[in-house]
């Protein structure tokens, strides 16, 4: 032991050996925090887990190195030694501020936080101490203790220093290593950098530096657009708003006035699976029953001609395209680069100011995926309840993005029943995402696989129909509470599932010939279902206007009785006589028409599929007519998004959502807070009811697809929220 303590202090007393140690300290502490406060998301259940906690364990070597190596630059032991203190406290202190920050906000420390002056972390310095735990004191502990050392001489300084050539051979290896880092992150993660995701997959592939260095280029390309843009851009934006206005229908206007609203957000949902059969040993299975009998009702508005215009963005660009009214941007995600700066004037906020809402959004997934806990703030979200609200996710019950739908919508009801009305809700369901791992969920129904070469393809099916039996559940759990009666509930795909890749695999699915499937095949294939459900309503049909997703928020706030006109959103109600079919996809020049669909470098007659090669001076006119004003509108768009235009905008007067009140820790505090202090006034469901609905989620349909469930529940005769509560703990 004694020999061990000299072998260190005589390694520490050269300069090498001191960042050796220093950086074997920083290395551990990372893989700590890593480990034990942060959510990386690791799961170990196959080769993609091991591969990423393989990662999660290096990378804090590459980094840790370069920094702790620039001082070997400075040769005066006077330089060198208070150089090297200084970059061994900022990797500490990054790592140390980030632990606690995150106890806060399930998230890392962004250039943006870090510079915002608002509340957001003047909030923060009241509650670090708060958050501060005995535990932290390891992290702390080598650093009086490396003092101490030095002090009584233990350790010495060492005069000599490192030729210039071996400081630069340690540069090169760390920014080699470093490279190597990059290379096997984009192999676990293609265009990881560039799309963004999420943070803790930056953080989980390359590190807490490497982090600050992606998120202080984010600030720094979006600040640039930002400063460019000024007061004067708005006037082709109010002109272009004005022109494109389409007045609301007379007939549909206002008919779900001061209702709830729930949105059903279908993951990875394509139009093509509705009605769809599925062959199966000379047997047809229906896919999706419950959402085809909401897409055929009397009280359903449902369309067949919506396409998704989501790009790399995925799923956050059509949330920003139905929460705002505006597209996502060209290249990477508007909510993780823009979403927590910019002000935006979406559904949540809208509604608060114009209806008294209350909003929330339901997730299986950790809330940081897509930035997701930052915007919604800026889009005025009341709560959000995210996995860390629902049941502790096992290999059993969830995959990579997340819970069970079925879990996720069982989890939620104790929070909905709480929430005061009317109420604007979104659920983001994730269990139909790719790779639709059947193993979970096909199995568990039993729904036969399809029997293509694509594992992927195969799949979809099933855990389609899975979403459809939660998307039931759902559904009956709102008819048993009345809850139903006095909603409108919104359905809507998000994006493709199959990836035009994948598509000539789908062809002999739907009846079409591999060989001849064409860019006009994979374009018509963007189509996603969207279904607006209004209890009571009985006039309800299949309506084939083009749209798109831009056209759902107003399509909504003319339902809901809101004029739109001077709103910043560039779509049109979807139910308006002046809706003007012209859809643009997210890239410019591809857009489909009734008449002219434009794809891939290619134009063809929607109707048909035909391609027009060589079109005749009228047919050219129309076309370009129609891709100028795709273009137009995605520009538009652009300029609102990118020169964060709204923050000259005061007309409406709507403002903005004052971020400093939303609070996503606690929600059930802040719910039950609100309902008692309402008192006889709560339109709470639980006050309405004077107890609890949670069991009135476990409707016929459901206990025959849970039995387990079941079981257990009539073993403890206190209710199911019980055992809830105490797995979130
Ligand atoms: C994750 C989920 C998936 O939280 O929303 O996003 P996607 O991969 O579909 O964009
Ligand atoms: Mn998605």
């Amino acid at each position: 032991m004694r020999k061990l303590t000299q072998i260190l202090l005589t390694t520490m007393s050269s300069r090498l050996g001191l960042v050796f140690i220093l950086l074997i300290l920083y290395w551990f502490k990372s893989i700590a925090a890593y480990f034990l406060n942060f959510n990386l998301d690791i799961q170990l259940g196959n080769m993609q887990g091991f591969y990423q906690l393989a990662l999660a364990i290096l990378n804090p070597l590459p980094l840790g190195l370069l920094l702790l190596g620039l001082p070997f630059y400075a040769k005066p032991t006077k330089v060198y030694y208070p150089l090297l203190a200084i970059m061994y406290l900022v990797l500490f202190s990054w790592l140390f501020s980030n632990v606690i920050y995150y106890r806060e906000f399930s998230d890392f420390i962004t250039l943006n936080t870090m510079l915002a002056s608002s509340s957001v972390s003047a909030g923060l310095g009241d509650a670090a101490a708060k958050l501060f735990r005995p535990f932290d004191l390891l992290y702390l502990l080598d650093i009086p203790l490396i003092v101490y050392l030095f002090w009584k001489k233990k350790v010495t300084f060492d005069d000599r220093p490192l030729s210039f050539n071996a400081s630069f051979a340690i540069t090169s290896l760390s920014t080699m290593l470093f490279s190597a880092n990059l290379f096997f992150a984009e192999v676990d993660r293609p265009e990881l950098l560039s799309r963004g995701f999420s943070n803790y997959y930056v953080v989980r592939a390359l590190g807490l530096p490497a982090f600050f260095g992606y998120s202080a280029n984010q600030t720094y390309q979006a600040d640039k657009e930002r400063a460019k843009a000024s007061e004067t851009d708005l006037e082709p934006v109010l002109e272009y708003i004005k022109e494109h206005n389409a007045e609301p229908n007379p007939a549909t206007f206002g008919i779900a006035k001061g209702r709830n609203v729930i949105y059903l957000h279908l993951e990875s949902f394509q139009q093509f699976l509705i009605d769809y059969k599925l062959k199966s040993d000379n047997q047809e299975y229906e896919v999706t029953p419950f959402i085809n009998s909401l897409y055929h009702s009397n009280e359903s508005f449902a369309f067949s001609n919506i396409f998704n215009q989501v790009k790399a963005g995925k799923t956050s660009d059509a949330e920003t395209m139905i929460e705002s009214g505006l597209f996502g941007l060209n290249q990477g995600s508007f909510m993780v680069n823009y979403g927590g700066t910019n002000t935006q004037q979406a559904a949540p906020h809208i509604l608060t100011q114009t209806g008294d809402y209350t909003s929330a959004v339901f997730h299986g997934n950790i809330g940081s995926f897509w930035n997701r806990n930052t915007t919604y703030k800026q889009w005025g979200y009341n709560y959000f309840l995210d996995q860390s609200y629902m049941s502790k996710a096992t290999s059993e019950n969830s995959f990579q993005y997340g819970l069970n739908d079925k879990i996720m919508f069982k989890d939620s009801i104790k929070y909905l029943e709480h929430m005061q009305q009317p109420f604007y809700v979104k659920y983001l369901t994730v269990s139909n995402h790719y790779p639709y791992t059947t193993s979970l969920i096909g199995d568990e129904q039993g729904f036969p696989l399809a029997e293509t070469k694509d594992e992927t393809i195969n799949g979809y099916f099933a855990t389609a129909n899975y979403l459809d039996s939660a998307i039931k559940s759902f559904f009956d759990y709102l008819k048993e509470t009345g809850l139903y009666e006095n909603s409108v509930i919104v359905l809507y795909g998000d994006h493709y599932g199959i990836s035009n890749s994948r598509n000539p695999s789908l062809a002999p699915l739907l009846d079409k010939n591999p060989e001849t499937w064409s860019s006009y095949d994979n374009a018509m294939l963007q189509r996603i279902p969207y279904i607006v459900v209004v209890p009571g309503m009985q006039d309800g049909a299949v309506i084939d206007t083009y749209g798109g997703q831009i056209d759902m928020l107003p399509t909504l706030e003319h339902l809901l009785g809101i004029n739109s006109s001077n709103f910043l959103q560039v779509g049109q109600d979807l139910l308006s006589p002046d809706h003007e079919q012209i859809v643009a996809f997210r890239s410019s020049n591809y857009f489909v028409t009734p008449e002219y669909t434009s794809y891939s470098g290619r134009t063809y007659y929607t109707a048909t599929g035909e391609e027009i090669t060589t079109p005749d001076d009228s047919t050219q006119k129309a076309i370009d007519e129609a891709r100028d004003k795709a273009n137009k509108q995605l520009s538009i768009s652009d300029m609102i998004q990118t020169g964060d235009l709204l923050r000259f905008y005061s007309e409406n007067r709507l403002g903005k959502p004052d971020v400093s009140t939303i609070n996503y820790n606690k929600a059930m505090d802040q719910l039950l807070k609100i309902e008692k202090e309402k008192g006889q006034t709560s339109s709470s469901l639980f006050s309405q009811r004077q107890s609890s609905t949670i069991d009135l989620f476990d409707s016929p349909t459901y206990k025959a697809l849970h039995p387990e469930q079941f079981l257990e529940d009539s073993d403890s005769s206190s209710s199911s929220s019980s055992s809830q509560e105490e797995a979130e703990e």
